[in-house]
């Protein structure tokens, strides 16, 4: 069979690739017009922004033949923006889809939810007797901002095509579509672990025929009208667990993940009593592990998503890196679910001079199989020079504004890096003075007791401290573009006392996008504290995965004893 990927060119669709790979199924990249033709099957893993979809297919000529290849009855499957492609419009975008399905694609409604809809949610059958490619209680991968709403009374066509819907807070989308030739998904198989490569196998092991329609089956009108379903009154998406491998070289030059304590990765230097042994290891880089082999690890263990930090990147430019770039393509192409890939994503200059700008630093991770990238350092600067503009607004330069531009803002995750300033609540009169924490006189931490403090924010792993806030930092970036924000804490880091719950909630409170809780997790109930007390959407932890102490089904098993829904399994 002639199964054929179309790659337009700039969005992260080698997780697609990966998967088919692994699945056993070989493949064609359509690289040119002709190349419909030769197709007999077809996936669209239209990943990233819709205006940058919908204009690298126009400009590459490849948009008119996409049309006519579905128009033809010959299989197409398309993926979140290969599915959105098939609508009329996105209010995302001022270009026009494809008008196969007479309905726009608008945005998601932030009032009462984080938007993107990030993380691993339900597709619940639009027609209960027809279970034929999606598995009705499984969970799925979703990532965007945009959608279908379901809407039967004012898109009556469009609700035809539904095959499933997804409940997220009040609004109910078609989050797939399945008509004559054409099946489509808003969430992503490629990233939704074993069921999701189930779905995709499901899809391509069945005969082509099958799959196969009269050229315009797909505009009949069906005579039955759609069931109108009932937005349920609580969606089903879970909370997410994150395992994260901070990743550097060793002093024999070896890629290892490492483990600070309080950003400190070097193991303690051993004291005149120590033995012979500590003293030969003192001051080496701690090694926990070799990255791809404990991603595999946390994969096949039920993690939900993984990230890989180069937190030595400052260093030198990521591109110059590629143990790193292989790193992070070995490790996509044994894990399926998202991966996110921080440390150095920012402008770089090569010694000799050439400039790297971030979007091409981040398009060679995207392209090596990372599903999102993490901004650190940069971040804090471009929030410092966007205050001290004159419009108060980015200018459109900025690494996380390119990126999000041009592969969607659910792909830009910002890494902050805050520690805290302990100042005298009764004398601080300083700019944080709104956002002072006052700690608690029976604090198990004997330094917050009587004390208040700020969260300022660093960079370059913590070496360097900013004059900026956690909080303007959170506002600033969701205003350029941010799509999640990942809150790490210098002081909690490594020390197994628990997530800060103050920072996390303080920031939480600040944003509409996701946000990721992260350092000082040292028990499974940790996890439990933080999503009961800060509504926080995921949490990450790294030591105590890394030594054994604690894994990731005992934080599951936790989390779902405490009715916190999470996905098992
Ligand atoms: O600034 O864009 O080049 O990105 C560098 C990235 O590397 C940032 O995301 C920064 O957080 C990270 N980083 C830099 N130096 C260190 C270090 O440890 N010396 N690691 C570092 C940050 C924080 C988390 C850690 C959690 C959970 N590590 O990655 O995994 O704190 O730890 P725990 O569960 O063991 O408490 P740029």
């Amino acid at each position: 069979m002639g199964l054929y990927l179309l790659d337009y060119g700039a969005g992260n669709v080698q997780s697609l690739a990966n998967s088919l790979t692994s699945l056993g199924h070989s493949f064609t990249w359509i690289s040119s017009p002709d190349d419909f033709q030769h197709a007999t099957s077809l996936v669209f893993p239209g990943v990233g922004a819709f205006e940058t979809a919908v204009q690298h297919l126009a400009s590459r000529g490849l948009l008119q033949p996409l049309r006519e290849y579905i128009l033809s009855g010959k299989p197409y499957f398309g993926v979140c923006i290969g599915m959105q492609v098939l609508f009329q419009s996105s209010s995302e975008s001022s270009s026009e889809g494809l008008g196969i399905i007479p309905c726009p694609i608008e945005r998601l409604d932030d009032t009462d939810k984080a938007v993107p809809h990030m993380g691993w949610n339900t597709a619940d059958l639009a027609c209960p007797e027809d279970p034929e490619q999606v598995a009705d209680s499984a969970y799925y991968y979703f990532v965007h901002s945009y959608c279908a709403k379901y809407d039967p009374h004012k898109y009556p066509d469009a609700a035809q095509w539904a095959y499933t819907t997804t409940q997220y807070g009040q609004e109910l989308f078609i989050s797939s579509v399945r008509k004559a030739n054409v099946f489509g998904t808003q969430f992503h198989p490629e990233k939704s672990g074993a069921a999701g490569l189930r779905l995709i196998d499901a899809w391509l092991r069945k005969p082509e025929s099958a799959h196969t329609s009269s050229p315009g089956a797909i505009s009949a009108h069906a005579s039955s009208s759609p069931r109108v379903l009932i937005p349920k009154s609580e969606h089903r998406l879970t909370k997410r667990i994150v395992a994260c491998m901070d990743v550097r070289a060793n002093d024999d030059g070896d890629l290892v993940v490492t483990k600070g304590d309080q950003y400190d990765v070097r193991e303690k230097t051993p004291t005149s009593t120590a033995s012979t042994v500590a003293a030969t290891t003192g001051g080496a880089v701690r090694n926990l592990g070799k990255p791809v082999a404990l991603a595999s690890q946390y994969y096949l263990a039920g993690a939900d998503e993984l990230c890989l930090l180069n937190i030595t990147s400052f260093r030198h430019s990521p591109l110059r890196d590629q143990p790193m770039i292989a790193v992070v393509r070995t490790a996509a192409e044994r894990v399926f679910v998202p991966l996110t890939i921080g440390g150095g994503i920012k402008d770089t200059v090569d010694p000799d001079g050439t400039k790297h700008p971030a979007l091409e630093v981040a398009g060679a991770y995207f392209r090596a199989g990372a599903d999102k990238v993490s901004i650190g350092s940069e971040a804090v600067l471009a929030v410092e020079k966007m205050l001290a503009s004159e419009k108060n607004e980015g200018d459109g330069t900025s690494a996380i504004e390119t990126i999000a531009y041009a592969y969607g803002r659910q792909a830009v995750v910002v890494s902050v890096d805050p520690r805290r300033v302990y100042v005298d609540p009764e004398t601080y009169d300083g700019p944080y003075k709104g956002e002072l924490i006052r700690g608690r006189p029976d604090s198990k931490v004997i330094e917050e007791r009587g004390k208040a403090w700020w969260y300022q924010c660093t960079v370059s792993g913590g070496r360097e401290s900013r004059p900026l806030s956690v909080v303007q930092l959170a506002k600033g970036v969701e205003r350029l573009g941010a799509g999640e924000l990942l809150v790490n804490s210098i002081d909690r880091d490594g020390t197994g006392l628990g997530f800060d719950l103050d920072l996390i909630r303080l920031v939480k409170s600040s944003v509409r996008i996701p946000v990721v809780a992260s350092s000082g997790a040292g028990t499974a109930e940790h996890f439990c504290q933080v999503f009961k007390e800060t509504g926080v959407e995921a949490a990450l932890a790294a030591g105590i995965f890394h030594r054994g102490e604690v894994g990731i089904k005992d934080v599951k098993k936790c989390l779902n004893d405490n009715e916190i829904r999470v996905r098992l399994g």
